[in-house]
């Protein structure tokens, strides 16, 4: 109820009456006050003129239900969304809501993160409500190693709502699951799985990005930075989510109908941070240097290795280091 009225008075032109309101959505007007006195508590500032009704001055940077809901489009793959202030990590809660049967689509936010975590046990660092901390929780028909693709959807979703919502911004995928901007780390990605030899249960994509973080712990400062620290202004982060919302979905959907990511190849690489680097493969089976050349249509980074042989890294196993820097 109040996704709908906030999404109502956001889309409107000017102000809008409460008639109006609750003409649109078959709600009586006390219900109507209800969810604008709720909205106004959270933050949200409203001009209420009589005889023309209200209009909203003011948007909180909140990441809540209802604001990120207001802002989804049909069609878009998010179509739930599980708002917690403070929680261990949204990873850990969309496995735990998957399990116990959370549909396709869901999204869970939260305002902080106790035990946010980073690939093999590493740690997610973040204050409270400066960056975003979200996990899309999927159930794809493909086969479990197909899943790992999906990192690299979601790393080109990020990059291109960052460009979309940051005018004149520029961030780069680092394969294959960062993205940076003026070289450090402004976003991190992890993918994790629940599935049986040969068919997925479900996928859960977690990703923290840097909006509004102004500092970070001495560990990652040189490697770290956030969008207000590299574009010199706040960024509201719901944008950002909606925007992320709605590139996923048009890149999932064309994965999912050819299991393959051809129809994003060329616009990845046009963003590869690695493109042209030297770089160290660190894999359990040993690791060698090349050239990052660019991904090809099943997520794999082509690395030329100077004697001819162009190897095809596949995400999972392995990290990839920058021999000159962190990219
Ligand atoms: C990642 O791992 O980059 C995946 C991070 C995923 C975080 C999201 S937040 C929402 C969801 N819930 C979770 O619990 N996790 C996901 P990895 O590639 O292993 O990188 C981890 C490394 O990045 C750490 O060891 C630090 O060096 C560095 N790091 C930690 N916090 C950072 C930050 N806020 N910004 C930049 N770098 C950071």
């Amino acid at each position: 109820m109040k996704a709908e009225v906030l999404k109502i008075l956001r889309n409107a032109p000017g102000y809008v009456s409460g008639q109006s309101v609750c003409s649109a959505l078959g709600v009586s007007r006390t219900a109507v006050w209800k969810a604008v006195s709720q909205l106004k508590e959270e933050g949200y500032e409203f001009d209420a003129v009589s005889n023309r009704g209200y209009r909203i001055v003011k948007y909180p940077d909140i990441v809540t239900e209802a604001e990120i809901m207001s802002r989804l489009d049909e069609g878009d793959i998010v179509e739930h969304v599980v708002y917690f202030d403070s929680t261990d990590s949204t990873n850990n809660q969309a496995k735990l809501y998957a399990e116990k049967g959370a549909a396709h689509g869901t999204l869970f936010v939260a305002g902080q993160q106790t035990a946010g975590r980073g690939r093999r046990g590493r740690q997610w660092v973040a204050g409270p409500d400066s960056g975003i901390l979200m996990t899309l929780l999927l159930r794809p028909q493909i086969d479990p190693p197909a899943a790992s693709m999906l990192t690299l959807v979601a790393a080109m979703a990020v990059a291109e709502a960052v460009s979309e919502e940051c005018i004149g911004s520029e961030c780069r995928i680092k394969w294959p699951n960062d993205i940076v901007a003026g070289g450090k780390k402004i976003c991190g990605i992890l993918t994790e799985m629940s599935a049986e030899t040969d068919w997925v249960n479900y996928v859960v994509i977690g990703i923290g990005i840097n909006v509004n973080t102004q500092d970070f712990p001495e560990e990652i400062r040189q490697t770290a930075s956030s969008l207000l620290l590299e574009y010199g202004h706040r960024v509201g982060r719901s944008g950002i989510i909606a925007s992320f919302s709605k590139h996923f979905t048009k890149h999932y959907n064309d994965f999912i109908k050819e299991t393959s990511l051809a129809g994003m190849v060329d616009s990845y690489n046009a963003i590869l941070a690695n493109a042209g680097r030297e770089v160290r493969i660190e894999d359990p089976a040993g690791g060698f240097t090349g050239r990052a050349i660019g991904i090809d249509e099943t997520g794999a980074l082509k690395v030329d290795r100077g004697d001819g042989i162009i190897s095809s890294v596949i995400a999972g196993e392995v990290s990839v280091r920058g021999l000159y820097g962190y990219v």
